[in-house]
């Protein structure tokens, strides 16, 4: 079991501080605790919620909407639809979240009193039009909800009612394109207008204006972009969509996302959009963001300890935990561990991988490198591991009926490039990722994505291995990063444990 040791105040600590698909965070404090809240995309649950108390080691408390009347993600809702950028604020005493469900009611405000939920059923937003919400509140309580494009428009947070006309803030930079990500702060003497530009690729940057009302005029800070890679051979790329929290010792930071392509040229993300965190000082009322980096300089604080890296499931505990999703829905019926207590049964709603309706349970790949073991019972069902990005970008190892076969379904091309019989009864599988440690070429993948079986000695019967880069996002597109889990693509399959191990060096 891999558990990140207490680095001492004055050491340092690696970013991203929430590795894996974890992209979008929005930031708040109340007290001494900080809570986040990320993008989730097409899976159920949804919006991960973090809680740490130094800002560096974050846990999963849980995720926001986690019921179907605060999550609607219809079968035909596309991979990388449904749930985007959320803002998360603590006002009046209590948590709001604000998020747009792309594929389905549009922007959406939930409430509750603990982060941890339960979260209120969503509060619509009809009037206000746009992604990227983002919540603030004036001293007389006036509350600004303010969207990609950017502009802004005053609504009554506990009933959704617009309030007034949406007006144009700032358009960021000119001739930099998508002005998104916005949040508002009052600060000092100034109320400050965040934003990221130029796309959620490589030319992604963070650029931040002034004004002296909530409502402007804007004045840009002259050093925009305040933060960015573009251009640059920095191991993390994609830099942007950040938001900013001052800690109870009065320093500011910043925590936004980027990514850590491998390889050669273009350089390929497997892990999708991840949240590091960066410092930031203030030099005549304007931020300075600090170097962001791989490996950073620990907060002047008492840091508490991390959360242990590897993880095993053994579905003894029912429900499975907040770190496992699903595409769109997870109906109680095709994932429990009531039919067969201390395994977790996944019954096949009849789709494959390759279908949106897919009965699937998988938690982000978080390392560049580690390794996933799962033992499986197909009895008379057909099912297995598989490291998914989308329908149509997916490698997996599906068990059934005394054989395993290895199958890689990358855009139009679908194959079984392996297959191996295997006695009647369960069978552990194994999936390894292997980062690359040295680029051959340009064409040189990411990683290598070994897949095969246990021996009941243990020893790793590989069956295939196939590039990582096609499971990446350069090539499927999209907004997310891989899930590595189990699923059942005909009848009943039966789950005992489920090991995830960082490889890492
Ligand atoms: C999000 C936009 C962005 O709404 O990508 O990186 C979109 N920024 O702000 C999906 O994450």
């Amino acid at each position: 079991m891999r558990v990140p040791s207490v680095p001492e105040t004055g050491s340092t600590v690696s970013n991203p501080v929430i590795p894996g698909f974890y992209p979008d965070p929005s930031v708040c404090r109340a007290g001494e605790d900080y809570y986040l809240a990320c993008s989730s995309f097409e899976y159920f649950p949804g919006v991960p919620v973090f809680h740490s108390r130094d800002l560096v080691h974050w846990t999963q408390i849980g995720n926001a909407l986690d019921r179907p009347s605060q999550l609607r993600l219809p079968p035909d809702a596309p991979s990388s639809g449904g749930i985007y950028a959320p803002t998360l604020r603590h006002h009046d005493g209590r948590f709001w979240l604000i998020v747009t469900n792309v594929s389905g009611d549009g922007n959406l405000l939930f409430t509750a009193t603990d982060p941890a939920g339960p979260w209120s059923d969503p509060i619509r937003l009809p009037g206000v039009h746009g992604i990227d919400p983002d919540l603030a509140w004036d001293d007389d309580g006036t509350c600004w909800c303010t969207v990609a494009g950017v502009s802004q428009v005053r609504i009554d947070p506990y009933t959704g009612e617009t309030l007034g006309e949406p007006r144009r803030l700032w358009s960021g930079t000119p001739g930099a394109k998508a002005p998104e990500a916005p949040h508002l702060y009052h600060i000092g003497d100034y109320w400050y207008l965040l934003i990221a530009e130029g796309g959620t690729e490589r030319c992604h940057g963070v650029s931040i204006a002034r004004g002296r009302t909530p409502e402007g005029p804007f004045e840009p800070c002259p050093d925009n972009p305040v933060l960015t890679h573009r251009g640059t051979d920095h191991p993390i790329q994609n830099t942007g969509h950040a938001d900013l929290v001052q800690g109870p010792d009065g320093s500011w930071w910043m925590v936004l996302l980027g990514v850590r392509p491998r390889g050669g040229t273009p350089g390929w993300h497997v892990l999708g959009r991840e949240t590091f965190l960066v410092p930031v000082d203030w030099v005549d009322g304007w931020p300075v963001v600090g170097e962001l980096s791989p490996v950073m300089a620990a907060p002047p604080w008492p840091l508490q300890p991390g959360a242990a890296e590897s993880h095993r499931d053994d579905f003894d505990l029912g429900e499975p935990g907040p770190r496992w999703v699903s595409p769109r829905r997870r109906p109680p019926e095709d994932c429990t561990t009531k039919e067969r207590p201390g395994w977790l049964t996944l019954r096949a709603r009849g789709g494959s991988l390759d279908e949106t309706d897919v009965t699937f349970v998988g938690r982000r790949q978080q390392h560049l490198s580690c390794r996933v073991r799962a033992l499986i019972d197909p009895a008379q069902g057909r099912g297995g591991l598989a490291v998914r990005l989308d329908e149509q970008h997916h490698y997996a190892i599906e068990a059934a009926s005394g054989e395993v076969r290895v199958r890689a379904r990358v855009g139009p091309l679908d194959s079984v490039v392996a297959s191996r019989p295997t006695p009647e009864g369960p069978v552990v599988l194994r999936i390894e990722v292997a980062a690359v440690q040295d680029v051959r070429d340009a064409r040189t993948g990411p990683d290598t994505v070994s897949i095969g079986v246990e021996e009941p000695d243990g020893t790793f019967v590989r069956l295939a291995s196939l590039d990582g880069k096609y499971l990446s996002t350069e090539v499927a597109g999209g907004f997310t990063g891989r899930v590595i889990g189990m699923f059942a693509s005909g009848g009943s399959v039966h789950f005992d444990w489920f090991d995830y191990e960082p490889t890492d060096d």
